[in-house]
């Protein structure tokens, strides 16, 4: 990347940090008797996992010499069972990892060299506020933006609203699970929500598309899928990959990528045609029920055999087998589904699927899950924005969250639209450079902003682009929001320090508080520690901050009726009709087509094959790459490729590539060919999160090859603005492409083909 703000390797850096730790960590003003840490009877300390979203609540063991020796899940816990993913039992190495930040980093320009310099905090809190000061009163708070994710977000948001920005987007949504939540809400009036109500364990029928479970290895969701699979459950996958769900299925159906809306209509075509569907349920809750049969007459499965290459006796045979076990039935909504620009519609022939097989409420299909609200410590309201990440995503009317896209984009002078620019940002737990498709548009907007600060704990590719560089302790080594995410009961768990933060590493809560004072935000954060915040939230719905030092999870009973629907009960669904929408009346009123309809994506050109991601079960994005322990599991990732292929261009399995996309962007680093026919030929695939550019991450630097960086082409959805990133084709190189000579015998050997 060729920037004015350069690119910084952090190597060498933080090697002072261990002499000026002690003094700083007295400034916590938290450690004393209270923090836990300190106390020798526990030797065991609640925490829940922070290495991906699941949030699942377990124990972290410390012994006598103050060392981490495991961390195990609480069997209380709903979303582990008492049991972590290897990622959770690996994220010991997080706190371990000796090429983690140590100390607050601030850049310094000398003419055309740029470096980093270790700061105090003092000194890096203090600039951080000031220019927080001069773009509130040069263009208002607006114009400083947060682009966060996890459990520091958290902490962050609360400071950006209080300061007034609400300008605020993380990658969990428009480049995750927003266009399933759009496409449920406009269906069932409800979003899927995390974790997802799927009643798996009770299932008899499920079916996932491209959704790899198993390799996605969301904990809960990966345990009630084995206990499914025991009782008998028929497992159906769609996916271009013989994934492990794929291998453990009665159905796998390796669909051509970007044609799976022409297989759901199929689907919805014999279900209604051969009145496989509920319909008690469908004639009480549905709207818009033929509408959609006349909308489905011809998209028979000889009409999607066409399209999708699977066979129609395959595509009756499954809706057979889905209607049979219904309304014990998951047509799984998947999470990461932003694939090819119209996956909103997608998603809403999953949900339409659900709706006439009958499983929204139902058991084995999905549940009405509850949850419990902790209530906010006393503070001002925020005050009110004059324009915000919704201003910013107008354009996509049905976007509930930021939309990073748009944010980033505002931030580009010749972009942002009405005076609504972007002149700062604060990233907090998101690696943009790996998460957000579209390097130009990254590149052109770090260009042009006046200011970046970066809340890591690792010296990822994105700390590299900052001016200011805040290093945040572990979640091993801190307190923070109490989880309370809804599920089959409500619970909650704590996340407490296990360990003192180490060298000057500080939590972000901490973080959060001073920026707030240096800010004159005094009132919201009116507490000394965050000890006393948890206890007075603890205190409120009836438990304490000590009860959960010793029980670290704590459940309640519902009060919201039943987990099911009573057979015929009443009920009103969360739409403008009250029902189910087979027809969307939202969709419709908003210009887009009330029942989706299948559109062709392009394919790849003569010596291309598409691109296609996924994730493999020890690591979690770009975040665990250089863990110790996960590392050792798995360094690099592999390029799936068809033995076919493999034929035509002279590849040998283990052979490093590099790849080129359509657009000439090439990977940074080269990858490892994996020969299989677990992929079809038309696509080649990888594991997310590899190809790291900051030599700092000793372990994974240059390890591998980065998909983001090959995703230059975006389809946007254009109900709620999903970056689609599946569009992308790729060529395969057999010579180093980075050195002049290879340009030619490159070309010539693509041109073979
Ligand atoms: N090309 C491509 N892009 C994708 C995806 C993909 O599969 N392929 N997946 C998409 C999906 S589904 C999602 S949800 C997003 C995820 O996107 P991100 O959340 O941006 O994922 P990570 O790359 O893990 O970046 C997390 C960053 O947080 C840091 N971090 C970890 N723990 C802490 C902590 O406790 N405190 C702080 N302050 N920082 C911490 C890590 O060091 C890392 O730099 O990416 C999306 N983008
Ligand atoms: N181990 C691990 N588990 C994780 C995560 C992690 O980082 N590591 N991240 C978590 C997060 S935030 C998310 S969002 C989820 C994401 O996990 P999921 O939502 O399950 O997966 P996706 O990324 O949507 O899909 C990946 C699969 O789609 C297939 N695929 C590609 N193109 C097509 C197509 O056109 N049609 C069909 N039918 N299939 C296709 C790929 O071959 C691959 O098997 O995983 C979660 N779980
Ligand atoms: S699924 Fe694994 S990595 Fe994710 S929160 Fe649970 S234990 Fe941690
Ligand atoms: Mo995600």
């Amino acid at each position: 990347m060729i920037t004015r703000r350069k690119f910084i390797q952090i190597s060498a850096l933080g090697i002072g940090a261990a002499s000026m730790g002690v003094g700083a960590i007295n400034l916590l003003g938290a450690h004393s008797k209270s923090d836990g840490y300190a106390i020798q009877e526990f030797n065991r300390f609640p925490t829940y996992c922070e290495v991906c979203f699941w949030k699942c609540a377990g124990w972290t063991y410390v012994d006598k010499g103050g060392k981490i020796v495991k961390i195990k899940g609480n069997p209380e816990d709903t979303h582990s069972n008492g049991r972590f993913c290897p990622r959770g039992t690996g994220g010991v190495g997080m706190y371990n990892d000796t090429d983690r930040l140590q100390v607050p980093l601030i850049r310094v320009k000398d003419g055309d060299k740029q470096t980093f310099r270790e700061a105090t905090w003092d000194e890096a809190l203090d600039l951080i506020a000031s220019k927080m000061k001069s773009v509130k009163s040069k263009y208002g708070p607006e114009s400083f933006a947060l682009l966060k994710h996890g459990a520091p977000g958290k902490q962050m948001e609360h400071l950006f609203k209080a300061y007034g920005s609400d300008t605020i987007g993380e990658p969990a949504y428009a480049q995750c699970r927003g266009p399933r939540e759009t496409a449920f809400s406009t269906t069932f009036g409800s979003w899927v929500g995390s974790p997802e109500p799927t009643d798996i364990r009770d299932t008899k029928c499920m079916v996932l598309i491209g959704s790899h479970i198993g390799e996605n290895m969301h904990n809960g969701q990966v345990q009630e899928m084995s206990d499914a699979i025991e009782n008998g459950a028929t497992i159906i996958t769609v996916d271009p990959r013989l994934s492990t769900a794929a291998s453990k299925s009665k159905y796998w159906l390796p669909i051509k990528p970007a044609t799976d809306l022409a297989l759901l209509l199929a689907w919805i075509h014999v279900i209604i045609y051969e009145e496989l569907y509920d319909k008690k349920y469908v004639e009480q809750y549905g709207y818009g029920f033929d509408e959609l049969k006349a909308h489905v007459a011809d998209m028979t499965p000889e009409w999607a055999y066409g399209i999708t290459t699977i066979q129609p006796d395959v595509i009756r045979a499954t809706a057979r087998e889905m209607g049979h076990a219904a309304p014990a039935v998951i047509v799984h909504p998947g999470r990461h589904v932003v694939w090819y620009g119209d996956d909103t519609q997608r998603g809403r022939a999953v949900a339409i699927l659900n709706g006439l097989l009958g499983s929204w409420g139902r058991r084995g299909g999905f549940y009405f899950p509850e949850g419990i609200s902790i209530p906010k410590f006393p503070r001002p309201d925020y005050p009110k924005t004059n324009w915000s990440w919704e201003t910013l995503g107008e354009k996509y009317p049905l976007a509930e969250m930021g939309i990073t896209t748009e944010i980033i984009r505002a931030s580009i002078p010749s972009e942002a639209k009405d005076g609504h620019l972007v002149k700062a940002w604060m990233v907090a737990g998101t690696n943009l450079i790996k998460s957000i498709p579209n390097k130009r548009l990254i590149e052109d907007a770090i260009n042009s902003i006046d200011f970046m600060v970066v809340v890591d704990t690792m010296p990822s590719d994105i700390a590299g682009y900052a001016d200011v560089v805040l290093p945040e302790c572990t979640y091993l080594e801190r307190y923070d929001g109490i989880r309370a995410a809804a599920h089959r009961h409500p619970s909650i768990a704590l996340r407490m320090p296990a360990v003192k933060p180490k060298d000057e590493t500080k939590p972000s809560w901490w973080i959060a508080k001073q920026i707030g004072e240096r800010l004159g935000l005094h009132e919201y954060f009116n507490f000394k520690d965050y000890e006393e915040v948890l206890d007075w939230q603890l205190k409120q719905i009836g438990s304490s901050l000590d009860e959960m030092k010793k029980i670290g999870v704590k459940n309640f009973e519902r009060k919201e009726g039943p987990l099911y629907l009573g057979d015929g009960e009443d009920y009103e669904f969360n739409t403008n009709t009250g029902k189910i929408e087979f027809y969307s009346t939202e969709l419709e009123a908003k210009g887009f087509d009330p029942m989706p309809k299948y559109t062709p994506h392009p394919e790849p050109p003569a010596g291309f094959y598409r691109l296609i991601y996924g994730r493999a079960p020890m690591h979690t994005f770009s975040r665990t790459v250089n863990n110790p322990n996960l590392n050792d599991l798995m360094d690099e990732n592999a390029l799936w490729v068809n033995p076919r292929v493999a034929k035509i261009l002279d590849i040998k399995n283990g052979q490093y590539v590099w790849l080129k996309n359509q657009d000439n962007v090439l990977s940074t680093f080269p990858i490892k060919v994996r020969l299989t026919e677990r992929i079809r030929w038309d696509s080649v695939y990888m594991v997310h999160g590899f190809g790291q550019t900051n030599k700092s991450m000793s372990r994974t630097y240059g390890k591998g090859a980065a998909d983001t960086e090959l995703i230059t082409k975006i389809m946007v959805d254009p109900i709620m603005g999903g970056t689609g990133m599946r569009g992308n084709f790729v060529m395969l190189l057999t010579q180093n492409p980075h050195n002049q000579k290879n340009k030619k015998e490159n070309q010539d050997k693509n041109q073979e083909i």
